[in-house]
């Protein structure tokens, strides 16, 4: 039988390998998975518990925030704050970041995170998930928001877990992408997948198709070909999918391939996307990389994109290859 490698066999050989993963992170990436865990069992609760519903309350996106969203945050700040490992944090549920309190040693990490993308579909038990992003905290005394606007590119780790059918950890420290699955018996994460790459092509496109009218011209372009099928200049069908969580939607792209679109569009022009680029656009791009894959805002690498503010959004398409680079082509034609 197979010998069953454990999250922190896994990065405790990583260390010893290659120094790839220092202490200090690795200490920070086993609290982040630990936290996972607790987020994964509030969300397996459902009705059971006292987390469904709203927290009666908006984030600084002015979205309404469940209760869970609430939890979730509240789980990764209570895990990570004590370590010493960390400098600050930041929150899709937060509007500024939470400096690490005097009562606990500063590390040299910053850590961001959307704590539970896709909560609206947790009232319909479709997969959700938390996705996290680490930075190296600037030389200097204390630390600011100015501190976190860093590009994609120089993330140390990124990742994601998804509450689904599994509860499965996805993470990449630049030395290609590790899946772990939750072992409930065992209350621990097992490697499952390791130097996941994803097919340069594919058939299978994730889009809200309720936003076409809105598109850009190149979106609708790539979009009406796909549609078009082997009839027309793709000479292939395509297959659609769309879950409306980009944790599920990424992971089924870095299992199968598939390429994922959430392009700017008309409804708020003033707005360049509508997801967010520091702890949801950043790490899933650097995944996406990590696994042969590509990730473009229509114009440039998502991770060359240099940030102005925390809560940024961005245009994102992302996932195989070949499709990301015809969408982005497009767009030049288009400019
Ligand atoms: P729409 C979830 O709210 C999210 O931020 C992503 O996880 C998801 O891909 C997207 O928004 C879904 O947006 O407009 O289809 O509901």
């Amino acid at each position: 039988m197979t010998q069953k490698i454990s999250l922190t066999r896994y990065l405790v050989e990583q260390q010893r390998m290659d120094g790839h993963i220092p202490s200090q992170l690795r200490l920070l990436l086993e609290v982040v998975a630990r936290a996972c865990k607790s987020i994964s069992q509030a969300v397996n609760k459902g009705a059971l518990g006292e987390v469904m519903g709203s927290a009666h309350s908006e984030n600084i996106q002015g979205e309404m925030q469940k209760k869970l969203d609430i939890i979730a945050n509240e789980v990764l700040i209570e895990a990570n704050e004590w370590g010493g490992h960390l400098a600050a944090m930041a929150s899709e549920e937060m509007e500024g970041i939470y400096v690490v309190p005097n009562r606990y040693p500063q590390g040299e990490y910053l850590l961001l995170f959307d704590p539970l993308d896709g909560s609206s579909n947790i009232e319909v038990n479709v997969s959700i998930g938390t996705i996290f992003s680490v930075l190296l905290k600037p030389e200097g005394a204390g630390v600011s928001e100015q501190d976190f606007l860093q590009s994609g590119a120089k993330q140390v780790a990124a990742g994601y877990c998804v509450y689904g059918p599994q509860t499965t950890l996805v993470l990449t420290v630049g030395d290609g992408v590790a899946m772990f699955t939750l072992d409930r018996e065992q209350g621990s994460f097992i490697l499952t997948e390791e130097n996941v790459m994803i097919p340069e092509d594919t058939q299978e496109f994730a889009i809200n198709m309720s936003n076409m009218r809105h598109w850009d011209a190149p979106v609708k372009r790539y979009i009406d070909e796909c549609l078009e099928g082997k009839a027309g200049p793709r000479g292939k069908d395509f297959n659609m999918r769309w879950v409306a969580s980009m944790v599920a939607d990424v992971h089924r792209i870095l299992t199968r391939g598939g390429v994922f679109l959430y392009p700017w569009d008309k409804r708020e022009p003033e707005k360049p996307g509508k997801l967010r680029l520091m702890y949801e656009a950043n790490p899933m791009s650097w995944l996406i990389e990590q696994a042969g894959g590509a990730a473009t805002n229509g114009k440039q690498r998502i991770l060359d994109i240099e940030p102005t503010k925390l809560h940024e959004r961005v245009s994102v398409m992302l996932g195989s290859k070949n499709e990301v680079d015809r969408a982005t082509r497009y767009h030049g034609e288009a400019a």
